[in-house]
């Protein structure tokens, strides 16, 4: 025991007499607020306010206060939902760009103190900040520079005004961890009445230096986001994808909120001369606000996971937005979705297969203890391995000690020395060869790379260019599961079925006579011809877990291959995606109604139905709300209509609409649209389907 002790104090001075320094920093790095806000790495937008409840995604700020009175409103079940998906905070619209405050701002009218809700008595930022208080969660505000409802808006006094919201958003809440300046800013708005145009020179207008310094002296810990900085740069786009190489760094000076060049700023400057990292914002809907026609359009997991693993996978952190919906709540299909993705996280990320495991490299900086290899396998970001100053190409051995499996691959850079990797490799050791499983850029504060599953003993990290010497705090191996998502199934027009899975390495098995689809089903492996009726059912299976996805059924009445687009409308461009098989295409007119779509479908035909699938897409959706229906067996002779009326409700739910008819034999199809669902009166079809007897 004695001699142990003799040991283990004899060690202890012979590491504390080792005197190799730490690698100077690369400049820049970042400041401790940034260090504190990279450690959150997902938190959530909260769109809520007038637009909500005018459905709209910009309000022109003429909206009366009269407008916004959520039934239920509770911000206490935004903070659990969020808490309960692992997210760390919560931003909040307190101002958007019509104008209207979710607080009651002494400096305006145009806020929660006119409206219904709570009898004007109400404050939505204090009940969020008392949310967020009880629920151990951060929070940040978003405070729209642009103010379509402000008269002085354009002006020199619209400054002080800007400036007494952010004093009291910033003064009467507590810790904010995160202000949002968005970069959208001019253009047409009521401005008290005027009801005009106004731009400002988005560089000068808002005196940046100094309006952020109110910032620093009320908030000093909180970070600021705009297009540019100064902590938190917008990755420049709202997809959800940041890109693969990625620099925190930006040549900071150069840019301003709005500024028209930030694509410049997508993968950050390798010559950045400040750390400014970038964050993906992104909704859990196509809108940023909510609206009932997109409770279908919740993204799914697998979307969501390719979100999580294109932002906090690529040295970026992941805002994710939940447009609020009228009650003032989080939508339970929102709730669910997110759920989903906080669960998938958890299971990908449990079980670190490095984890303790032996690792060499081929320097090591002094040949320290300190910076040794196996820092990077010891469950601890302080502490690092790095290489000799001057040696930028180095490789880390991980000796997994069996043969292991594993589909993600994820390493760190002591972001507190600055990012340095411009280039790495990783391979795996298998059958006594080394192979190379990717080929990558940068790192910085998170990588995560994601693969097919491979096998191998030892996995190997090649740094081959960096800055300076490299600084690796982490490296993590994983086997994710195969995510279980029912399988989609598509026929292209000459009736060609193809059955996709969102992870591969499934097996699909399928149908098509209605049976349950299971083991002793036919296998998928390519596309197949099915020329006739069918009901097909697929499921996805992963034979190492035996774990099952849920079925997929798809009715498909006969194939369209003889189908054209026949009538007026035959020459249109794009006429024939209506039929093509692909929901994702669609044709819309550019206003003009009634609009007759004549199909010919090759033959004579017992007819028993349609089915209608409007426009899909975000922005001015064609979208038919009135119909008449006409069947030919010539296409000159057309009888009264066999169906008529309205599609109930397709503007809040544009999905697949089906209408039955008494059988009738034709072989022209006409459908009139008579009248749009949509204010912009454009007439669309996506897909068009017959149902035969
Ligand atoms: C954009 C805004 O114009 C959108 O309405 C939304 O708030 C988004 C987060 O930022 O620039």
């Amino acid at each position: 025991m004695k001699q142990l002790l003799i040991l283990i104090i004899l060690f202890s001075i012979l590491v504390s007499c080792d005197n190799t320094s730490a690698p100077e920093p690369v400049l820049p790095v970042p400041t401790d607020r940034q260090l504190s806000w990279h450690e959150l790495e997902m938190y959530a937008f909260v769109h809520f306010n007038m637009n909500t409840f005018t459905n709209m995604e910009w309000g022109f700020g003429s909206e009366s206060p009269e407008l916004f009175n959520p039934t239920e409103l509770d911000c206490r079940q935004w903070a659990r939902v969020c808490k309960d998906a692992g997210l760390k905070g919560i931003i909040l619209t307190a101002k958007h760009h019509d104008g209207f405050c979710l607080w009651p701002s002494a400096y305006t009218e145009h806020s929660v103190k006119n409206s219904p809700w709570k009898n004007g008595k109400g404050n939505l930022v204090q009940e969020l900040a008392d949310a967020c208080k009880e629920y151990g969660l951060k929070m940040g505000i978003y405070l729209s520079p642009w103010d379509r409802n402000h008269p002085d808006y354009g002006k020199p006094e619209y400054l002080n005004y800007f400036r007494n919201q952010l004093r009291e958003l910033l003064t009467n809440y507590g810790d904010v961890f995160e202000v949002w300046f968005d970069g959208a800013n001019g253009g047409t708005g009521y401005y008290g009445g005027t009801n005009e145009e106004r731009r400002i020179d988005r560089e000068a207008y808002y005196d940046w230096p100094n309006t952020r310094q109110i910032v620093r002296d009320l908030q000093p810990d909180a970070c600021m986001f705009s297009d540019a900085g100064p902590d938190i740069r917008w990755v420049g786009n709202e997809e959800g994808w940041a890109m693969e190489t990625n620099w925190a760094a930006i040549r900071r000076d150069e840019y301003y909120p709005g500024t028209p060049d930030y694509a410049d700023l997508r993968c950050g400057q390798e010559d950045g001369t400040h750390w400014v990292p970038a964050e993906v914002d992104v909704s859990i809907r196509p809108g940023w606000f909510y609206h009932p026609s997109e409770d279908h359009m919740v993204k799914t997991l697998p979307q969501l996971l390719d979100i999580y693993y294109n932002s906090i996978g690529r040295n970026a952190s992941l805002l994710i937005n939940f447009p609020v919906d009228k009650r003032g709540l989080i939508h339970e299909k929102d709730e669910e979705q997110i759920l989903k993705l906080a669960a998938a996280v958890k299971a990908d990320f449990a079980n670190d297969l490095a984890k303790g495991k032996k690792v060499t490299a081929s320097n090591v900086r002094g040949n320290s203890k300190k910076f040794k290899a196996d820092n990077v396998s010891d469950g601890n970001l302080e502490t690092y391995w790095a290489t000799d100053d001057g040696v930028i190409k180095a490789s880390l051995e991980i000796d997994l000690g069996e043969e292991t499996e594993f589909n993600r691959f994820l390493v760190q850079e002591d972001i507190r020395l600055g990012q340095r990797v411009r280039k790495f490799t990783v391979d795996v050791y298998n059958n006594n060869v080394w192979k190379e499983i990717a080929s990558e850029t940068t790192i910085g504060r998170k990588r995560i790379l994601r693969f097919p599953n491979v096998t191998g003993t030892k996995v190997r990290l090649n740094i081959l260019d960096a800055k300076a010497c490299p600084v690796i705090s982490n490296v993590g191996i994983y086997k994710a599961p195969r995510i279980l998502i029912e399988p989609e199934i598509m026929r292209s027009k000459d009736g060609l079925v193809s059955i996709s899975t969102f992870d591969s390495g499934l097996t699909i098995y399928y149908s098509i006579d209605g049976s349950e689809p299971g083991l002793n089903s036919e296998k998928y492996s390519v596309p197949f011809l099915l020329d006739k009726k069918a009901v097909v059912k697929a499921v996805a299976v992963d034979d190492e877990t035996q774990g099952k996805t849920l079925v997929t059924t798809v009715n498909f009445d006969i194939p369209k291959t003889k189908w054209k687009v026949a009538g007026k409308l035959s020459g249109e461009d794009k006429i024939e995606t209506i039929i093509d098989g692909d929901e994702n295409t669609a044709w819309s007119t550019d206003g003009k109604h009634p609009v007759d779509f004549v199909i010919d479908l090759g033959e004579n035909l017992n007819l028993a139905g349609f089915k209608y699938l409007p426009d899909q897409g975000r922005w001015d959706p064609g979208i038919i709300f009135q119909y008449e229906l006409f069947l030919s067996l010539d296409g000159k002779k057309w009888e009264s209509p066999v169906s008529s009326g309205e599609f109930s409700n397709i503007k809040n739910s544009p999905i697949w609409q089906s209408k039955e008819f008494s059988p009738t034999e034709a072989r022209f199809i006409k459908l009139r649209a008579l009248t749009p669902a949509v204010e912009n009166g454009r007439l669309g079809i996506a897909e068009f389907e017959i149902i035969t007897q």
